[in-house]
């Protein structure tokens, strides 16, 4: 998989004077999930691709891959191509390779463990010093997340993390994330509302700079010579998969 896909977007033209046939637009969108050893990542990524959970701690070697279609609206599929980076410093040197071209992250920590609280500044530096937005986007510090995981173990709880919100909110505000969300992998708590976060953000983004130069951002096409890749729903409103993109 080239990383030049791992970002770009399939963009279907419009078919005005057919009615039998509407065409849908198919953007894939490569978002990070870094974040201290043991905060929960591969946790988070399984539960919300999977919906499934695994106690045991297997930590990841390197880097590891998920993708997760979402149903945007009746117009837009967005693919979620989900890299689980490992937390574990021995692969910290490789972190600017599996970044590039990133266009969205998720920086989780685990509320049990303030230092991964800590880490979290370190990791959203590393982040930035290492990928950008296009150009075309304004450049500038790709969409991120802030994930408070394991809010199940948190005693005094509502799914609220320890740390007192001011800091959250500080920290937020300080390193350039989008929000934070509490959440749990293992009761399922709060995913899909952190993601769509995440994903409305980089959606807005993207479809402004297309509105306004006709180019989509991230891969430099146009709507006419992408057409062809994407989706066809016929007049019985079945999909059916035109090319492969990625
Ligand atoms: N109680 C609870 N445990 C969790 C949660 N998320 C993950 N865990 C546990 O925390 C441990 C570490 O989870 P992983 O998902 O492997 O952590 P990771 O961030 O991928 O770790 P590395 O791959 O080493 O970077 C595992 O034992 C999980 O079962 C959660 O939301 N609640
Ligand atoms: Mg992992």
């Amino acid at each position: 998989m080239s990383s030049r896909s791992s970002s770009s977007v399939s963009r279907a033209s419009s078919r005005e004077s057919d009615t039998s046939t509407r065409t849908i637009t198919q953007y894939m969108f490569k978002i990070l999930v870094i974040g201290e050893a043991g905060t929960g990542k591969t946790s988070i990524i399984k539960r919300y691709v999977e919906d499934d959970f695994a106690n045991n701690y297997k930590t990841t070697i390197g880097v590891d891959f998920a993708i997760k279609p979402i149903v945007w609206d009746e117009d837009t599929i967005v693919r979620l191509q989900l890299w689980d980076i490992a937390g574990q410093e021995r692969y910290s040197s490789l972190t600017r390779v599996y970044y590039k071209e990133a266009i969205g992250a998720l920086v989780v920590y685990d509320v049990t463990n303030p230092g991964s609280f800590e880490a979290v500044k370190k990791w959203k530096q590393d982040l930035d010093a290492k990928v950008t937005l296009p150009e075309a986007i304004g450049g500038g510090p790709i969409p991120a997340v802030l994930l408070a995981n394991k809010c199940d173990l948190a005693s005094h709880s509502n799914y609220a993390p320890p740390q007192p919100l001011g800091a959250l909110d500080t920290l937020c505000q300080d390193y350039h994330f989008a929000s934070w969300f509490p959440t749990s992998a293992k009761e399922n708590n709060n995913l899909d509302e952190a993601i769509r976060h995440l994903v409305a953000a980089i959606l807005k983004m993207v479809q402004t700079a297309e509105e306004e130069t006709g180019i989509n951002p991230l891969d430099g096409s146009t709507r006419d010579s992408a057409d062809g890749r994407g989706i066809t729903l016929d007049s019985s409103g079945t999909k059916s998969y035109l090319r492969c993109c990625f």
